[in-house]
């Protein structure tokens, strides 16, 4: 059986672990079977514990931008692993990443690291909400920043999987100032200002959506929201855990034009190991603790393992003048392929694509928004999933999650994709 052993791990897991996964996406509970238990993984492939190898399509959610054990990454963190591996005590590593990425990001003069995306974009709403002494925060239905109580209203990712994107726990109290509009929608955005004038502290957006699928912004709703920001007195906050030093050195900031007032950052900051950012100008950043009132803190912030990697895998995107256009050529080249095959099968799709992001989904109308990305056909898109999944292509195991391709993957392994998809039964 392909996934024996996989299948005996799974098990046992969830006798120890809630549903046999410490992140729930990974359960494939959406899509059905047995999560693939990973041993290994190099460059562009993914081994599982029955021997089976994978294209990787998702690059552990990004950052994985050069492919798996990208050799200067691997050999930072042994060499920094050998002097020690957590002080709780500042390191020179710590300054030198975070000169070059204030230089790689748009616009923002301090950073601030963390240990995930979640701590990122919590900690950027409590900045925001310090600086402008201001509670309301305005968040898209269908965008997903992480697991900290305000954003988990009308989630999208695994919270949208599962059926619950207002989870249960977070109290009422909070979920009165997390204020929902539709994304692309800058009317309803506009209408939110005019209801509550001067009570936004901050509108928080995935400035390229990677939690319904893919959806980019439609042309003019980022330079709106920083036009409404502005004129109200509330920051626009950039959610570029997904998006940033992918799309472009900058990330969406640069490859969109439009300036945030705070970014959020994540693991690629890290070279895939746990790290999370946020940044901002000096006027905002002040306000920051020990500078100023607004508390953030932790022992594993800046931890020296995770600044190594995260230095190297800058630096590497720094030399590498055409990993973007790269990424985006390999990227485009899936997605043409992936069109001729769904206009032979005579399907519905709509395919979205940023750069190195990009999602299918089977339904005839554009998905531009939660609503839109909610209408797939998710039958057809299980028989998609298992169907690649059985040929040795590893994809996001549900239809709200954007693929993020890593540059291991050459022309010949998308050419391969395309040519296993062409084989899939897609009928339901
Ligand atoms: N929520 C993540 C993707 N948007 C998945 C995290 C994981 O399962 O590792």
């Amino acid at each position: 059986m392909r996934y024996q052993r996989s299948s005996v791990l799974f098990k046992e897991a969830q006798g120890v672990i809630p549903g046999g996964v410490n992140s729930p996406v990974r359960a494939f509970k959406s899509v059905g079977g047995t999560p693939i238990f990973v041993e290994r993984a190099k460059g562009a492939n993914l081994y599982d514990v029955d021997g089976n190898i994978y294209l990787d399509y998702i690059s552990s959610w990004g950052p994985m931008i050069f492919g798996h054990s990208y050799t200067p990454v691997i050999k930072a963190i042994k060499e920094t692993a050998n002097k020690g591996t957590s002080f709780g005590i500042p390191t020179a590593l710590e300054t030198e990443i975070a000169n070059l990425a204030i230089k790689m990001i748009p616009n923002m003069n301090k950073i601030r690291f963390v240990n995930s995306g979640t701590e990122a974009c919590m900690s950027a709403v409590r900045l925001a909400r310090g600086f402008t002494q201001r509670e309301k925060i305005i968040k898209f239905k269908g965008c997903y920043h992480g697991h900290s109580d305000a954003f988990l209203i009308q989630a999208g990712s695994g919270a949208m999987t599962y059926g619950s994107p207002s989870s249960p726990g977070v109290t009422q109290g909070t979920a009165k100032d997390t204020l929902l509009a539709a994304y692309n929608n800058l009317n309803e955005v506009e209408l939110l200002f005019k209801k509550y004038p001067n009570e936004f502290a901050a509108i928080i957006i995935e400035p390229v959506a990677g939690n319904m699928g893919c959806i980019p912004p439609k042309k003019g709703f980022l330079e709106g929201l920083r036009k409404l920001c502005d004129q109200n007195g509330s920051l626009l906050i950039f959610d570029e855990v997904m998006t940033g030093f992918r799309l472009a050195k900058g990330g969406a900031q640069e490859l969109l034009e439009v300036k945030a007032d705070i970014a959020t950052y994540g693991k690629v900051l890290g070279g895939g190991l746990p790290v999370g950012a946020f940044a901002a100008n000096n006027e905002i950043m002040q306000y920051l603790s020990p500078e100023g009132p607004v508390y953030q803190a932790g022992t594993l912030s800046g931890n020296p393992l995770a600044m190594s990697a995260g230095l190297e895998m800058l630096k590497a995107l720094n030399t590498d003048e055409e990993i973007y256009s790269r990424l985006a050529k390999k990227t485009k080249r899936l997605e043409d392929g992936f069109r001729m095959v769904l206009r032979d099968k005579k399907i519905p799709f709509q395919i979205n694509r940023l750069g190195s992001m990009i999602s299918i989904h089977f339904t005839e109308k554009p998905v531009i928004d939660f609503e839109t990305a909610a209408q797939g056909n998710f039958k057809r898109f299980n028989n998609y999933f298992h169907g690649m999944l059985d040929q040795g292509i590893y994809l996001p195991p549900s239809s709200f999650e954007s693929y993020f391709l890593n540059d291991a993957l050459t022309n010949e392994d998308i050419d391969k994709t395309i040519n296993c998809f062409s084989k899939i039964q897609l009928d339901v």
